[in-house]
């Protein structure tokens, strides 16, 4: 992977002035980010087209991060006066928080709806983040139907649209935006591994070292045991990224403690990677948080 991912394809673009376009239209923004990677997974750009809109963070993928991380996360949140609620979209965990704190944050104009007669007033909310966060799964479970397109990987949604719930929200799908330039290789590497940046832009081997680089360090136990391996027996080196021999040496005697290996005895570095990342990404190294407040 090139140490600055640049993958901002024209729909991103699109999607970012539809944002701005359509914002008028909608009482509230709803931002899902990856609980992971709570910080890599918040785009600026869109933070500033959004601006003093009423915001709800939505802490998605809660069931695949480390649940003392995301407390840490919503507590900070919540201390910069920003609503945050921890989901699981996929279980349909948190979603009455989602609906609670949405109405509680577009009081005024229900009220003022209200006095003007118009009693029940939906709220009217986008629902915006990175790619692959969970939005359409999201609304979907408010809707209590599938009336979003979602899948495995990112830019499943293309275009803005309206998707009404029985209950009290009216949500805009909106297609996920990458940030335009991202701003550390850490980050890079952080939402190439959830998923938010497509495999096939980058080099996934080296998405994989890093990331294992990054869950040696965090989450040493979880690896050991999942790897089988030893870390003490190599001098892994903390938080840092780029080439070491031993690393490597690691990330090689991994690849064959699950199997990955040729004809011929040589290591199949490309279905480890593979493999180490479908592991992180559906949580079956343990529940893990790449990020913590600052
Ligand atoms: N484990 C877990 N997976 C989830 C959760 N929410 C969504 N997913 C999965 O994440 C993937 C992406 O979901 P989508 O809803 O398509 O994501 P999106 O943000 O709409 O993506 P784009 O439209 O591409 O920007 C799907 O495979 C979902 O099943 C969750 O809470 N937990
Ligand atoms: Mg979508």
């Amino acid at each position: 992977m090139s140490s600055d991912i640049n993958w901002f394809p024209g729909h991103m673009r699109k999607a970012l002035n539809d944002t701005k376009a359509l914002l008028p239209q909608v009482d509230m923004v709803i931002e899902t980010c990856d609980a992971r990677i709570p910080f890599a997974s918040r785009n600026p750009e869109l933070s500033q087209i959004i601006g003093k809109k009423p915001r709800l963070i939505v802490l998605n993928k809660a069931d695949l991060a480390d649940p003392a991380k995301t407390s840490q996360w919503i507590e900070a949140l919540r201390k910069e006066n920003t609503s945050a609620v921890a989901v699981e979209a996929t279980n349909r965990k948190g979603l009455d928080k989602v609906v609670s704190e949405s109405v509680k944050l577009c009081k005024d104009v229900l009220e003022r709806a209200e006095a003007k007669g118009r009693t029940g007033r939906p709220v009217r909310a986008m629902v915006v983040g990175v790619p692959n966060t969970g939005k359409s799964t999201l609304i979907n479970a408010l809707a209590g139907r599938k009336a979003a397109v979602t899948g495995n990987k990112p830019g499943v949604t293309r275009d803005p649209k309206w998707i009404k719930t029985s209950g009290r929200l009216e949500l805009m799908d909106m297609p996920g935006v990458l940030w335009p330039k991202i701003q550390s290789h850490r980050m890079g590497v952080c939402l190439s591994a959830a998923g938010s940046v497509k495999d096939e832009v980058n080099d996934l081997v080296a998405v994989a070292y890093d990331t294992m680089k990054m869950l040696n360090d965090l989450y040493p136990d979880l690896m050991e045991a999942r790897y089988g391996i030893d870390l003490s027996e190599f001098e892994v080196t903390a938080d840092e990224f780029g080439y070491s021999d031993k690393d490597y040496e690691l990330f090689l005697e991994m690849a064959k403690k699950r199997g990955c290996i040729m004809s011929g005895g040589r290591i199949d570095e490309d279905r480890f990677a593979k493999l180490l990342l479908d592991d992180f990404r559906t949580g079956r190294i343990g529940r893990i948080s790449l990020e913590i407040p600052m």
